[in-house]
């Protein structure tokens, strides 16, 4: 944020003040109201989990947190912020990880918890209405008895809501088979900044009636409004799934074993993940999965997960062997190993080796993280040119850059580059941006493939969007938020 000037949404912002929260104790109960200021009467330390993000890189000096349960008080909430010029931060989870969650100075953080209701759920057409402050793990286990799954799956599955979910249009481990959630979602609720509730929480498959107004508010990152609603469609459940861990000689090996799993499994295919050996090696190292044996591992380079769902188990099994065999019989094998799940223990155990890099990434040291979006043929060169430079500038070594791994969502051609530092640092920070931004522009790539802008990449915006579409973005932030009050210094910078 050092970058550009953070202050200026601000200048026209006011504090909260002890009569706001006098104001909000009308509104809310008790409990909902989490502030050091008077009537209420909270430690600072209280509001500690939701002032600084899940990595403990962006943090954030809320006195006041407010947690409604309804979407009416919501609305009571926003309109008296939008009378007081008070900023205002939608929360949900707080897993976000591009400090888009947490304020950046004092702003009122409404943390959606407590609207946590499923609101209906229909087990022919598999739509689901909920609360957006619903957790995507209740909601899977929610619809499991009546054999649909959610739409997207990703690791942070425990603590984030279905509300932050669609406010950041996140991808995750399932998009290549059921597709961005701007096409799973078909309606939401959301209350705008000066209060007013946009009841679109239609159920409807098919509603071609003027602007798709839903889309502006998926991905804007709660800078538009805060979603107290949505209405998903959620795919049947597979009746079988399985996976299998591919360990590869050369990452080169990665497109043409795209192409063939594509080929074999077709319908079947559910996932496709990257892993490269030092994200693996982390992975098994703080305990995400259980590893594959030194002998499965030997010259590995990288590693893929290929998940299958399908609608018998047996069929899936022969084909997934068949891919298996013909593979490792090739006279140029593109794997030198593959281990496929033979319980629902070992199919948990793969996917931890995947899902738990992020969590391993966290307790190895201090993660830059750039999600981006590459061409696939880049994945391997994008990590070895960062950690080339970071090695011409002397940053590579224990007390500064610890490791550069990759990993991430083949299909979608999202690339998870992670820096893992024992600090965060300014020379650190500086050797990395913009030299990141401008090698994914010199492949005409995105800086945000799934995470979002959140306040890490305002500065970033113009490498990936035209000074028209930044322009219109402005407009439209301007035309929904004119006093700037919804999640300030996010995304864009006015
Ligand atoms: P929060 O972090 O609370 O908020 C995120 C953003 O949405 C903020 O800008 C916030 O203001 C806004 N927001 C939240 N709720 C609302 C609301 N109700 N209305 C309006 N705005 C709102 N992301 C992916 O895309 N793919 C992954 O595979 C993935 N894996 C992850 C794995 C781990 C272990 C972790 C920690 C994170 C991962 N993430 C991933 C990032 C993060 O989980 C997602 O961005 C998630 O969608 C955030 O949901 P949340 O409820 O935690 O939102
Ligand atoms: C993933 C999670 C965040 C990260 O694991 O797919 O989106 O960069 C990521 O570790
Ligand atoms: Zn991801």
């Amino acid at each position: 944020r050092r970058w550009h000037s953070a202050e200026a949404p601000f200048e026209h912002l006011n504090p909260v003040t002890e009569q706001d929260v006098q104001q909000f104790a009308s509104i809310l109960p008790p409990s909902s109201v989490l502030s050091t200021l008077p009537p209420s009467s909270t430690a600072a330390s209280e509001l500690d989990q939701y002032n600084n993000d899940w990595m403990g890189k962006y943090h954030g000096k809320s006195t006041t947190v407010l947690k409604p349960k309804t979407t009416q008080q919501v609305s009571d909430i926003v309109k008296l912020c939008w009378e007081r010029r008070v900023g205002i931060v939608p929360q949900g989870g707080n897993t976000g990880l591009v400090g888009g969650s947490v304020p950046i100075h004092d702003e009122v953080v409404v943390n959606l918890s407590n609207m946590n209701k499923v609101r209906s759920f229909d087990p022919v057409s598999g739509i689901l209405v909920a609360d957006a402050g619903c957790i995507l793990q209740s909601l899977t286990d929610y619809i499991a008895p009546h054999h649909h799954i959610m739409p997207l799956d990703l690791g942070a599955k425990g603590s984030c809501h279905i509300g932050g979910n669609v406010a950041t249009n996140a991808g995750g481990l399932r998009l290549l088979r059921y597709g961005s959630l701007h096409g799973s979602v078909l309606g939401i609720e959301v209350v705008l900044p000066d209060g007013t509730i946009l009841d679109q929480l239609t159920s409807l498959r098919k509603d071609n009636t003027g602007y798709d107004l839903k889309q502006l508010f998926i991905g804007a990152e709660g800078t538009l409004g805060i979603i107290t609603g949505v209405s998903i469609l959620t795919p049947p459940a597979p009746q079988a799934s399985n996976n299998v861990i591919l360990a590869l000689p050369h990452f080169d090996n990665v497109l043409p074993l795209y192409k063939e799993v594509k080929r074999q499994l077709s319908e079947i295919l559910s996932a496709f993940e990257f892993i490269d050996r030092t994200a693996y090696d982390l992975a098994v190292k703080h305990g995400q999965g259980r590893g594959l044996t030194e002998e499965e591992v030997d010259g590995a380079q990288c590693f893929v997960l290929v998940e299958t769902s399908g609608g018998r188990r047996d069929h899936d099994e022969e084909k997934l062997n068949d891919l298996l065999e013909s593979l490792l019989g090739a006279d140029q094998p593109l794997i030198t190993n593959g281990v496929l799940s033979q319980s629902p223990a070992q199919f948990s155990s793969l996917w931890s080796l995947r899902e738990g890099v992020t969590e391993a990434v966290s307790k190895e040291g201090k993660a830059y993280k750039y999600d981006i979006s590459v061409p696939l043929s880049t994945f391997k060169q994008v990590v070895d040119v960062t950690r080339d430079h970071l090695r011409s500038k002397g940053l590579l070594h224990d007390g500064a850059v610890k490791h550069v791994i990759g990993y991430g969502h083949v299909g979608d051609g999202n690339l998870h580059l992670n820096v893992i530092a024992e600090q965060y640092t300014d020379e650190i920070q500086d050797a990395l941006e913009p030299f990141i931004y401008e090698l994914v522009a010199s492949h005409r790539g995105s800086i945000s493939a799934e995470h979002g802008i959140g306040a890490m990449k305002t500065h970033a915006l113009h490498f990936s969007k035209s000074d028209v579409s930044i322009a219109l973005m402005k407009q439209i932030k301007q035309l929904f938020d004119p006093r700037g009050i919804m999640n300030p210094g996010k995304v864009i910078e006015l």
